[in-house]
């Protein structure tokens, strides 16, 4: 019943606009943070010091050696059936952009062409002395799996990933508020929307618009959905049929 009127909102919608999160991921072997098996339930890792930039600055190793497996997952990773549906609704018209706090370009894999990526992305690495001095991360892909702190061969300053930690301003906000206020539908996709300000943008959308949030577990933004499908991301897929 719930899939049949998710299917009835896609089709009556023109400009869907799509905010996803680390759960999308997730069948692709690319942990997310909050979930059960998220970096945050790992014993071994203190995770909220891994992705801060306060802690970074002051050691980096610690960032670079949690860092690596992680990468090394996301760079193998190929798009879940999650991300090739949202390409099948971008190819019927009806979605126009994707909002992500993922850092891992599987939206780009998938073929989806107006990606918003507010916490950055692992394709480059930038100095922290200097914006301007940038790596391809391709060229620094064994350092970065064996765990080493990159160093600038410009300035020889610390490298990091060109992702949001903790304590960083998140990017493009500008142009995610603009797609939200032109929607007319809102599909949130496994995320736990506890991180801020990216958590918030939902509630900027006009009135008109619909709000759908499909997640495995429950999130503080329920209440305000018009629709709450909380289900695996590829029990979804199966049931619209829009991907094999
Ligand atoms: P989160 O806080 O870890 O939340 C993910 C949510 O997705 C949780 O509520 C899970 O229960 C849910 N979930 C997991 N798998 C599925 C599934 N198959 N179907 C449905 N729901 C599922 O992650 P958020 O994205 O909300 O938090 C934002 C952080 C996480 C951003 O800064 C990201 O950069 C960061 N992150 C990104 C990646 C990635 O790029 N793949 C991975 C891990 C973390």
């Amino acid at each position: 019943m719930s899939y049949d009127k998710l299917m009835d909102m896609i089709l009556n919608s023109n400009y869907i606009v799509v905010l996803s999160g680390a759960g999308i991921s997730t069948a692709a072997d690319i942990p997310d943070f909050r979930g059960p098996y998220g970096f945050y339930n790992d014993p071994n890792v203190k995770a909220e010091s891994v992705f801060d930039i306060n802690e970074f600055k002051n050691d980096p190793s610690i960032h670079a050696k949690h860092f690596a497996d992680f990468y090394a997952k996301m760079v193998d990773a190929n798009p879940t059936k999650g991300h090739l549906m949202l390409k099948k609704i971008e190819d019927m018209g009806k979605l126009k952009s994707v909002i992500t706090q993922n850092i891992d370009g599987l939206h780009q894999k998938a073929g989806s062409s107006n990606v918003i990526e507010v916490h950055g992305n692992i394709r480059e690495y930038v100095c922290l002395n200097s914006p301007h001095h940038r790596v391809n991360s391709k060229d620094i892909e064994d350092k970065i799996k064996n765990g080493e702190v990159i160093k600038c061969t410009e300035c020889d300053g610390t490298m990091k990933a060109s992702i949001v930690f903790f304590g960083e301003h998140v990017q493009d906000l500008e142009k995610a508020l603009t797609e939200i206020q032109k929607a007319d539908l809102i599909l949130v996709l496994g995320t736990s929307l506890t991180v801020y300000p990216v958590a918030g943008l939902p509630e900027y959308r006009k009135d008109h618009t619909k709000l759908v949030i499909i997640n495995d577990q429950e999130t503080s933004y329920d209440y305000d959905a018009d629709l709450v499908l909380r289900d695996k991301i590829d029990t979804i897929v199966e049931k619209l049929g829009l991907v094999k």
